[in-house]
């Protein structure tokens, strides 16, 4: 009898964790995109695994086109195509799968799972992924919509304004390709105005999930950067940076400009810094200080969970960025929570 009455105590303190927001299970996503977050909720309401609850969340993004960034229809390229970028980590197994530059498919997250289920392989790209997904039953469809062809074609009227290019001739600045490197370009010296992306043509879902057991998944899906140089991939598609799960610490999620982001694993460094022992607000602040230290003024979110259930997020203050708003579903309330957190 003591010894139940000593394991059951155990259980709630390791289930909640005073100041922290601590019931499993839980879902949380970057923006404020709450039908994706009900929908992995449903997944594990019904006793479903957290790997299907990211997977049917971050769907629900691609068939709700969430705020045009995720999913057919949005961010469409230099050539006006719309390609996708997703992946989605197991936290048990490490096991990850994932796509980028996937055309012709509308649901991404689907094809990184399959990659995951179906190939011993992580990451395909281009027309093969698609090639891929076709082969295991996605269906072959186009991308564009009257939406998406009016951003192209706006942008084609404003001398292809803004682009991803520099150093280039003609004057990218002013100018529609095709480009040619600059004569005698020798260093890129002013880093920081790299900075400058147009913030609204990023969006991407990010999401963790925790079932009642502390089993991790993470995901994202994305149709990247608007007016993206063909071929470009984002951060989002890539374990580490996009997003990180392992089920003996958490998992954790970014948006923003993932040109940049990438290039520090925010994901992979806001879970070590929980396996370190930090709260996940603290460990989602630290990684994106360590971002500023390079880029102050970058454009960027972190989302962080462990696997008892505290949450947090962090962003970095930006032009015209000063919040960064998430959804959260856990035990004990019926309707995803919109969250809000101050820049840093
Ligand atoms: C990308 N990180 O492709 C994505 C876009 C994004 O919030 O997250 N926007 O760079």
């Amino acid at each position: 009898m003591r010894i139940l009455l000593f394991l059951s105590l155990w259980l709630t303190l390791i289930l909640y964790i005073p100041g922290g927001e601590s019931v499993l299970p839980l879902v949380i996503n970057t923006w404020a995109f709450q039908s994706a977050t009900e929908t992995a909720w449903k997944v594990l309401e019904q006793g479903g695994s957290s790997l299907d609850a990211v997977e049917k969340g971050c769907a629900q993004c691609e068939i709700d086109q969430c705020d045009g960034s995720v999913g057919y229809g949005g961010s469409p390229d230099e050539m006006g195509e719309t390609t996708l970028d997703a992946m989605i980590m197991d936290g048990n197994t490490m096991n990850v799968g994932a796509v980028a530059d996937l055309r012709r498919i509308k649901n991404a997250i689907g094809v990184a799972r399959a990659v995951l289920d179906y190939s011993k392989h992580t990451f395909l790209v281009g027309e093969s992924a698609s090639l891929f997904a076709e082969s295991m039953g996605f269906l072959h469809e186009d991308l564009t919509t009257v939406k998406s062809r009016s951003i192209y074609l706006n942008w084609l009227n404003q001398n292809c304004q803004p682009n991803y290019w520099r150093n280039v001739v003609p004057d990218a600045s002013k100018s529609c390709g095709p480009y040619k490197p600059v004569k005698g370009f020798k260093e890129w010296k002013n880093l920081h105005t790299e900075n400058k992306v147009n913030l609204h043509s990023h969006d991407t879902i990010g999401m963790i999930a925790v079932d009642e057991a502390g089993n991790v998944a993470t995901g994202t899906s994305t149709n990247g950067a608007t007016h993206k140089i063909p071929g470009r991939v984002g951060d989002s598609p890539i374990a580490g940076a996009g997003s990180y799960a392992d089920s003996t610490t958490g998992g954790a999620a970014a948006t923003g400009n993932g040109d940049l982001m990438m290039r520090f694993l925010p994901s992979y460094q806001a879970v070590e810094y929980m396996r370190l022992g930090m709260e996940p607000s603290k460990a989602c602040e630290k990684t994106i200080s360590r971002i500023q230290k390079h880029f102050p003024a970058f454009f960027g979110a972190v989302i962080c969970a462990n696997n008892s259930g505290s949450y947090g997020a962090a962003c970095s203050k930006a032009p015209g960025f000063t919040q960064f708003h998430f959804t959260v579903l856990k035990k004990g309330i019926s309707r995803p929570q919109n969250e809000v957190v101050n820049c840093i």
